[in-house]
């Protein structure tokens, strides 16, 4: 009887004293030693210092890096172009993974105003895998001067013998003066080689975004650009779209975190992109004789252009396959 209820008492105790515990213990957790905007234990994940604001000494807390401008907490310069994370008016790299489990992006913007580059890797997985490295170099508002890229094919058929190309576009004047760009493109079919006319102000089908990114914004605005996509120049459609891009509203965008799950404050932009040219049957049957592509695009709201940081968009994609096949690709940021 007396060891039962020394047990028991003993139980009772251990219960108490670890409830005691968890009450010392819970606080301990959740502090904040070097107010940063990150627990201890946050900053054990992320493997910065509880004990330093800012860990690699840039400028910008640990917290306000890893929440708000999306930088590398551990890295001066997160997307090695020379310029710091404070100083750098697009400091961030952005990984974009493709909702439809297609393609994966990886985007830095690189250079100051003037110098601007986009660096883009896209792996494009459709059995066969392609990847690209692009670097397009860019004029301020996001419309493209020139790119250089390579690209890999990994084919799935094994009697396809895998290669690796370079490509490029090149602006050239014609014969009145006219802007042409010069189009090199490895392609499944091998080189695809073409001058095209460019009309000044067009954008690739992965900058227009950026376009929108790089302003501020608000409720009401609207745009309009010629958005350029590769592949249906190859197959001898019309490349451009005309795109007339509204923002709607502003909306809460939730978004995982390798510390869990945050509401980010956006803008919804709505994009209408424009096609009226499709020659070419498979087209006209999927999408119609004039088709508009209705997108939707998600830009956090934030106090200049260093906390701006595009959440999700969705775009046309063709999928280059030995049928085409049309479809749109949904993107989200991946932490
Ligand atoms: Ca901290
Ligand atoms: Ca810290
Ligand atoms: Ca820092
Ligand atoms: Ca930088």
């Amino acid at each position: 009887m007396n060891s039962t209820m020394s047990v028991l008492r003993a139980a009772v105790l251990g219960t108490l004293l670890v409830g005691i515990l968890a009450l010392f213990s819970a606080p301990v957790l959740a502090q904040d030693a070097d107010d940063d905007g990150l627990s201890n234990e946050q900053e054990a994940i992320l493997g910065t210092n509880p004990q330093q604001a800012d860990t690699d000494g840039d400028g910008l807390l640990d917290g306000d890096e890893y929440f708000v401008y999306f930088t590398d907490p551990l890295a001066v310069d997160t997307d090695a172009d020379g310029l710091s994370d404070s100083e750098d008016p697009y400091p961030r790299v952005l990984t974009y993974e493709d909702l439809n489990g297609i393609t994966t992006t990886e985007d830095s913007l690189l250079g100051p105003l003037g110098d601007l580059r986009l660096h883009q890797i896209v792996q494009i997985k459709v059995g066969n895998v392609i990847t690209i490295d692009w670097t397009n170099f860019l004029n301020d508002d996001f419309t493209l001067r020139e790119t250089d890229f390579i690209i890999s094919f990994d084919f799935l058929d094994p009697s396809r013998q895998d290669y690796q190309g370079n490509g490029y576009y090149r602006p050239v004047a014609g014969e009145n003066g006219e802007t042409l760009m010069e189009i090199r493109l490895p392609s499944y079919e091998g080189i695809f080689e073409d001058v095209i006319p460019w009309p000044g102000n067009a954008m690739t089908i992965s900058d227009w975004i950026y376009h929108l990114y790089s302003k501020p914004l608000e409720v009401g605005q609207t745009w309009e650009f010629a958005v350029f996509y590769h592949e249906l120049l190859r197959w001898g459609e019309e490349p451009f779209f005309r795109v007339r891009a509204e923002i709607v509203d502003e909306v809460t965008v939730p978004i995982e975190t390798r510390l869990g799950r945050r509401e980010y404050r956006a803008y919804e932009v709505r994009a209408v992109f424009q096609h009226v040219t499709f020659n070419d049957p498979f087209f006209r049957a999927f999408l119609g004789e004039n088709p508009e592509l209705n997108l939707q695009a998600f830009i956090t709201a934030g106090e200049g252009p260093q906390t701006q940081i595009i959440l999700r968009y969705t775009t046309p994609f063709f999928r280059i396959t030995p049928t085409k096949s049309v479809g749109f690709s949904d993107f989200m940021v991946q932490r």
